[in-house]
């Protein structure tokens, strides 16, 4: 029987965080043994906020060789950059006579974005309808993202049956695979908000790439509190958040690493959490700087994935396009 398909797509809009890592990227080489992958370089998605075209272009291909690093076989998976295949704009277009506006403003991350902007595209409002056309295109039953993505998940089910329905049976419905730890890494400035990429302060993330010093201080300067124990409780959201990090690199429960740290302070819970971050980030760094150097071969890489995924994607559209009643010759 054909392996069912695995979906996720991450963002070039600026250097990846722990966040991505552990919400995310972490976990997509090991669902390869059991499921048809396909990752992607979501480029597209990335223009709904202001990019300078030069740096866009540097992380999209950074992006692809950490995936890479990460342990994705371009060979087995499918990796690929999103502008490349051009059914992801088209499908957008169809799902978008489907897609109500009321929905599209119920969207958290699209309230919290168009915040920050001083005008608001419609690009940002129908972000989550390519998203869905992105994970729909190639009949995917299961989509690992962090917990900030399940409204998206939850709006793409909405469509693929509307237009199942409305039709006839076309598209998988899928389902989120959100991991049990690191689902959702929170600021370590402010662990009422997540760890994002795009925040102003340098001291509320750590990047995958960033180097063990800067890891360290980082850590160090993280917000705790004033109990003074170490307890995996919300109501000590900053301590929470590093025990998070802690069990989720070192691949154990946070229960039990609330006991490793019983009768520790902050100080020595947050040495043992850079370390554990260090160590975890090493091989991927290391990985990283081998690959990203070799311009031929990520070249190669991406072409190779976007004419496989345009394959997969074109069979999709053709019956999408057959049912909505386009002509095809
Ligand atoms: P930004 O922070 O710039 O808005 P983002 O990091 O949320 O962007 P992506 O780069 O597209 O957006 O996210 C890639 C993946 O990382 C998604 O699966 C997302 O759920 C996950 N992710 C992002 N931030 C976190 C976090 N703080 N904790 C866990 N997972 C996260
Ligand atoms: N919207 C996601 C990135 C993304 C994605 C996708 C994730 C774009 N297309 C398809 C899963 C499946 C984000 O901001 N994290």
């Amino acid at each position: 029987m054909d392996k069912k398909v695995v979906f996720s797509a991450i963002q070039p809009s600026g250097s990846l965080t722990i966040g991505n890592y552990l919400g995310a990227l972490s976990n997509f080489a090991d669902l390869q043994k059991d499921y048809q992958c396909i990752y992607c370089v979501a480029d597209m998605h990335a223009i709904t906020v202001q990019q300078k075209p030069a740096d866009l272009r540097r992380r999209t291909l950074d992006l692809i060789a950490l995936y890479v690093a990460c342990g994705i076989d371009p060979e087995e998976s499918l990796l690929y950059i999103q502008s490349q295949v051009p059914e992801h704009a088209e499908l957008t277009w169809v799902l978008n006579t489907i897609t109500s506006i009321g929905q599209l403003n119920r969207m958290t991350q699209f309230k919290d974005k168009s915040k920050k902007q001083k005008e608001v595209y419609a690009g940002l409002l129908n972000y989550p309808v390519l998203m869905v056309s992105d994970i729909l295109l190639y009949q995917t039953s299961y989509v690992p993202v962090g917990e900030d993505q399940r409204q998206h998940i939850e709006l793409t089910r909405d469509i693929a049956e509307r237009f199942n329905t409305r039709y006839s049976p076309t598209f998988t419905v899928p389902e989120i695979m959100a991991p049990k730890v690191g689902a959702r890494i929170m600021s370590l400035q402010n662990p009422a908000v997540k760890m994002s990429k795009s925040d102003a302060d340098e001291n509320a993330f750590i990047l995958i790439l960033d180097e063990p010093d800067v890891i360290r201080r980082k850590i160090k300067r993280a917000v705790t509190d004033s109990v003074g124990e170490v307890h995996y409780s919300d109501e000590q959201p900053g301590v929470k958040n590093l025990l998070d990090i802690y069990s989720s690199f070192k691949k154990i429960d946070p229960d039990e690493a609330e006991r490793e740290f019983a009768s520790a302070g902050y100080g020595e819970l947050k040495e043992c959490v850079a370390e554990a971050v260090v160590e975890g980030l090493s091989p991927v760094q290391e990985k990283y700087k081998e690959i990203r150097g070799d311009k031929k071969e990520l070249e190669r890489i991406c072409r190779h994935g976007a004419e496989r995924a345009h394959y997969m994607a074109s069979k999709t559209l053709k019956k999408v396009y057959r049912k909505v009643g386009f002509v095809q010759f």
